[in-house]
């Protein structure tokens, strides 16, 4: 049977960290679904048909495997996309004792709606502090987020500055 799992997230843009936890969880599964979704917590900078597009040139730049597929979901909930493309288990990074909160009850109501498990992924070191709002806030500020974002993101931004 082929292991099908899902990368959810906002990507708002997509940053080193994220691309990590990418790299890693397709050495894991044979099939990798990186899936951009509005979070409604939050307001986006980027519309999610470029955040798609920067994440497919993030991931072609880094080289990553060709069991990455990127798309997008606006149909509802989660689990509903996973039950779509025969995913059984959702991916989630965990930097910090607060992604665990804001995690765990999705990961438990995620399993009772559709069985679908959740495996968490600690970050690089060298990545757990980098987030999109703080990648947001620094170019919004006119700072350097090259240390932060793939080449394509940066490029991208400085283009069209937010
Ligand atoms: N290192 C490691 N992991 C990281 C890093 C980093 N530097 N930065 C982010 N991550 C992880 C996050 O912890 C998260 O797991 C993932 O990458 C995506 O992060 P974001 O910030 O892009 O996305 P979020 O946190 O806004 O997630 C949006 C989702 C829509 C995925 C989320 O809100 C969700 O799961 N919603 C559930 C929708 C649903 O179906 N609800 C009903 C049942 S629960």
């Amino acid at each position: 049977m082929r292991r099908i799992a899902v990368v959810p997230g906002s990507f708002d843009p997509v940053t080193r960290g994220h691309l990590d936890v990418i790299a890693r969880a397709a050495g894991l599964f044979d099939e990798l679904h990186v899936l951009v979704v509005h979070n409604p917590g939050k307001t986006a900078l980027l519309p999610i048909t470029q955040r798609v597009a920067l994440l497919q040139r993030s991931i072609a730049d880094a080289g990553l495997p060709d069991n990455i597929v990127v798309s997008s979901w606006s149909m509802g909930l989660l689990v509903d996309y996973c039950l779509e493309v025969g995913a059984s288990v959702l991916i989630k990074g965990i930097r910090s004792q607060i992604d665990v909160a804001y995690e765990t009850p999705m990961a438990i109501v995620n399993r009772n709606l559709a069985a679908v498990e959740t495996v968490f992924l600690l970050p690089d070191p060298a990545n757990a502090h980098v987030s999109s709002s703080l990648v947001r806030q620094v170019a919004a500020l006119g700072g350097d987020i090259t240390p932060y974002v793939p080449r394509a993101v940066a490029e991208f931004l400085q283009k069209a500055p937010v």
